[in-house]
C-alpha cells in the first residue's frame, strides 16, 4: 500500500438511509460508493456461496456456455439473481445510471488462501477483452449515452464472505475515474491479471484436467495444450512446463503511468452481504489473500437499457472478448423499460 493509504470506515448507514444526492455526490467525486449493507440473511448468502464454491471446485461446465466459466451464473441461479437485483442495489443505481437498467454480466471472484494480488486496472472501454488482447466489444452505448458525461455502465461488487484487511479486499484509487491510464500488452505471466495457476494443483493430473476444462487461467483457453492421450504420464514439473509453454504466445495488460501514491487509496473490507458500486473507470484491484479463509465475491455489470449488448451478434459473431460463446446469453431487465429492440432478455421471473 502507498503512504497515502487509508482504511475507510464502513458506512454506518445503508442505501436506504443514505440520501441519493449524497450518494451521487460521493460517486461523482470518488468513482465509487460503499460499502452498502444489503441486509440479507446469512443463510441465503451461504446457500449461494456453497453452490458457487462447488462450481469452482469441480470446474463445472456452464450450461449456457458449454465450458467452465465464472460468468453469468445469475442466469441459472434465481437466488443469486435476487441478490444482484436487490432493491437496495437497483435503487442506488438509478440516480447514477438512470431509470431503465439492464444487468448484463456477472462474474465470480474467488481468492483462495495464499492467492496473489490483482493488479491496478481500469475497465475503460466497452468490455472488448482488451486485457487479454481481444477487441470484441460487449457493449454499444446509445448515441445519447455517448454524448453524456454520465456513465453508461457501472459495476456492483457483492461480498459473500466477511472480508477483513488480510483477505485481499477490493481497493480503489479515489478520483482516478477521470483519466484513462495507458496499458501495454506483455506476456500474460507479467500482466495485472496473472494468478499462479498451480496454487491448488497437487498433481500433473490436476493440471491436465484443469487445462482441458479451461479452468486453470481465467478467460484463457487451454484445452489444446494437453491433447495427447499420454498427457497423464507427465510428471508434475513436465505438466507445469508444458502449460507455461502453451501460454507463451498469450498476452495480458499491464497498467502504465499510474502512481498509487498520488491518490487516496481506499481499501474496502466489508461483511458478507455488502456491496460497493463503482465505475470500472476508477482504478481498482485487490491485495493478496494472506488469511486461511476464502474470499468470495460476485460482480454485476449494469448498463443503461438503451445500450446494445453484444453488438457482434447482429453480424452473426458469437465469441465475446473473454473467448466465450454467448449465443445463450441473456440480459436481465432490472428496472424500467427495455429500450433497445435487439437486446435478448431473460423472461421475467414470477
Ligand atoms: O474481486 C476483485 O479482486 C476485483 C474485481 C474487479 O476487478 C472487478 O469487479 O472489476
Ligand atoms: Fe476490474
Amino acid at each position: 500500500m502507498s503512504p497515502a493509504s487509508m482504511l475507510q470506515e464502513p458506512d454506518k448507514g445503508d442505501a436506504q438511509t443514505t440520501g441519493s444526492d449524497d450518494l451521487a455526490a460521493r460517486f461523482a467525486r470518488d468513482g465509487f460508493v460503499g460499502p452498502i449493507s444489503l441486509g440479507l440473511p446469512r443463510s441465503l448468502l451461504d446457500r449461494v456461496a456453497t453452490r458457487l464454491d462447488a462450481m469452482l471446485t469441480h470446474h463445472q461446465v456452464h450450461p449456457l456456455y458449454g465450458r467452465f466459466s465464472v460468468r453469468d451464473w445469475h442466469l441459472l441461479d434465481d437466488e443469486l439473481l435476487s441478490i444482484l437485483t436487490h432493491p437496495h442495489i437497483v435503487d442506488s443505481l438509478k440516480p447514477l445510471l438512470g431509470p431503465d437498467l439492464l444487468l448484463w454480466r456477472s462474474k465470480v471472484f474467488v481468492k483462495r488462501p495464499g492467492e496473489s494480488a490483482l493488479g491496478w486496472h481500469q475497465e475503460w472501454g466497452a468490455f472488448n477483452g482488451e486485457e487479454i488482447g481481444n477487441d470484441r466489444p460487449g457493449l454499444e452505448p446509445s448515441t445519447e449515452a455517448r454524448a453524456s458525461i454520465a456513465p453508461w455502465n457501472l459495476t456492483v461488487w457483492v461480498s459473500f464472505d466477511d472480508i477483513d484487511a488480510s483477505m485481499g479486499p477490493i481497493h480503489f484509487a479515489a478520483g482516478s475515474q477521470v483519466r484513462r491510464f495507458p496499458i501495454e500488452m506483455q506476456p500474460i505471466a507479467d500482466s495485472e491479471f496473472w494468478h499462479d495457476p498451480f496454487l491448488d494443483t497437487a498433481s500433473a493430473r490436476d493440471i491436465v484436467e484443469r487445462a482441458r476444462a479451461n479452468a486453470i487461467v481465467l478467460d484463457i483457453r487451454t484445452d489444446h495444450i494437453f491433447r495427447e492421450a499420454d498427457a497423464y504420464t507427465l510428471t508434475i514439473d513436465e505438466a507445469k512446463a508444458r502449460l507455461l509453454a502453451g501460454l507463451s504466445g498469450q498476452v495480458g495488460a499491464v497498467t502504465l503511468d499510474f502512481e498509487a501514491a498520488r491518490f487516496p487509496i481506499i481499501e474496502m473490507p466489508m461483511s458478507a452481504g455488502s456491496c460497493v458500486i463503482f465505475s470500472e473507470r476508477t482504478m481498482h484491484g485487490s491485495g493478496p489473500n494472506a488469511s486461511p479463509r476464502r474470499r468470495l465475491a460476485v460482480n454485476a455489470r449494469y448498463t443503461r437499457a438503451d445500450t446494445l449488448v453484444y453488438p457482434m451478434r447482429l453480424r452473426g459473431e458469437t465469441i465475446d472478448g473473454s473467448n466465450l460463446d454467448i449465443r445463450a446469453h441473456r440480459c436481465v431487465l432490472a428496472a424500467g423499460r427495455s429500450l433497445h429492440p435487439d437486446n435478448l432478455l431473460l423472461p421475467p421471473r414470477d
